[in-house]
């Protein structure tokens, strides 16, 4: 099987309705339970990173707007959304998805929206609501609502009253939506809690998303399934029930690892872009999804982490672009398996990269954006500006 006659419109097609949104805390100093390795180059402050989110849009040309992390990025709460308006709008970006923080707060030991004691419930709804409030304000359509909820005792937590404890509040944000904006529910199987989470799967979000009301979806992260799990059927079941309201792109072998999108497995994330594509194929028009990333990487460079994952997502999703899926669909109806699988394989195996290159070339960006970056100097000068930053605040200390 060779690549369909029209593989390059295809690719650049779907090259140009592809913006991923980049994570604001994927540029900062983070951690895993045992420590954090400091990178001298790593963004403290949102001015930092988002001026390092631009430098991935300059070079991309795909990355227009940041998701950010409210208690991260708005130190100030509702009163900074000016002034990081302002840093966005100087740095070239937009502010994206709004993240509410509900499990970083001591009160939240055990839980937020569903923690029995009704002051931490109204504390956690307070701020959830804010951050409907930040996003009317930054412009940003999505609210993505993770909840660390859980526990971790067997009998210790009601879970179907902490269940409606969770919808109340989610019904009550909803309330709040300006016109447009969403309210997106993302699922974890475990972790901080390790007996149960309060939103453990899909069927979870889904049902508490047809709660909230009809502008609430549920949110994809591809790190948060059991092993073994088949996650396009759940994208596929999404789409069909017109529920699905987009993606945290990252990758996994273990848990929840934050890898980098297609690393361990990117003949599923590949999988996933197709059941995406074909979905719009059939109903003629683009699902309206939010694709963000969600990796914060301690190891590698933070800029270059990024950029790669961004030329990865690019060319997963251009090689899911290359099915015929008019042809796949009579392959299915006559059960040609073979030839089925084939169509689905052979896309998947086809070097999109000269056409990808093309692409770039085409929209004044650099063939290779990871070159790139590395010949601009970027990564030195802030590095120098960074670490003299950290020297001086610690001569003080
Ligand atoms: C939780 O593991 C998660 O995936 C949520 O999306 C958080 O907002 C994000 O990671 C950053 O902690
Ligand atoms: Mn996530």
């Amino acid at each position: 099987m060779t690549p369909p006659s029209d593989a390059p419109e295809r690719v650049s097609r779907a090259l140009d309705t592809l913006q991923i949104e980049l994570p604001s805390w994927g540029f900062s100093d983070t951690g895993t339970r045992f420590g954090k390795f400091l990178q001298p180059a790593a963004a403290a402050t949102i001015d930092e990173k988002l001026g390092d989110a631009a430098e991935v849009h300059r070079l991309t040309g795909c990355c227009p707007t940041v998701a950010v992390h409210v208690l991260w990025d708005f130190p100030g709460g509702i009163a900074s959304v000016d002034g990081v308006l302002q840093l966005a709008a100087r740095a070239g970006v937009r502010i994206g998805s709004i993240n509410p923080n509900l499990f970083e707060d001591q009160q939240y030991k055990h839980g937020s929206l569903a923690n029995p004691d009704a002051e931490v419930r109204r504390a956690a709804l307070a701020h959830l609501l804010d951050c409907v409030e930040i996003a009317t304000r930054t412009g940003s359509r999505d609210i993505s609502v993770w909840l660390a909820d859980g526990s971790n005792y067997p009998g210790t937590a009601h879970i179907r009253r902490r269940r409606a404890w969770i919808e109340e509040a989610l019904v009550e944000a909803h309330r709040r939506l300006a016109r447009g904006q969403r309210l997106l529910v993302e699922y974890k199987p475990f972790e901080p809690a390790f007996y149960h989470t309060d939103v453990a799967d899909w069927g979870m979000a889904l049902l508490l998303a047809r709660a909230a009301g009809p502008q609430a979806r549920v949110l994809v992260d591809t790190g948060h399934h059991y092993q073994a799990q088949n996650i396009e059927q759940i994208v596929a079941w999404l789409l069909d029930e017109g529920m699905l309201g987009g993606f945290h792109f990252n990758d996994r072998r273990y848990a929840d690892d934050d890898l980098t999108l297609g690393s361990i497995d990117p003949y599923q994330t590949f999988r996933i872009f197709h059941e995406i594509a074909l979905f719009t194929a059939e109903h003629g028009a683009p699902a309206d999804l939010a694709w963000m990333i969600d990796q914060s990487h301690n190891l590698k460079g933070k800029i270059e982490a990024m950029i790669q994952t961004v030329a990865i997502a690019q060319e997963l999703a251009a090689k899911a672009a290359l099915v015929d899926s008019q042809q796949l669909l009579e392959y299915q109806s006559r059960l040609a398996l073979v030839e089925a699988e084939e169509t689905l394989r052979r896309a998947f195996l086809t070097d999109v990269l000269p056409w990808l290159r093309d692409w770039r070339r085409r929209h004044g960006l650099p063939e290779d954006p990871l070159v790139a970056f590395r010949e601009s100097g970027y990564l030195e000068r802030i590095t120098r500006e960074r670490s003299g930053r950290r020297k001086a605040a610690s001569s003080y200390a």
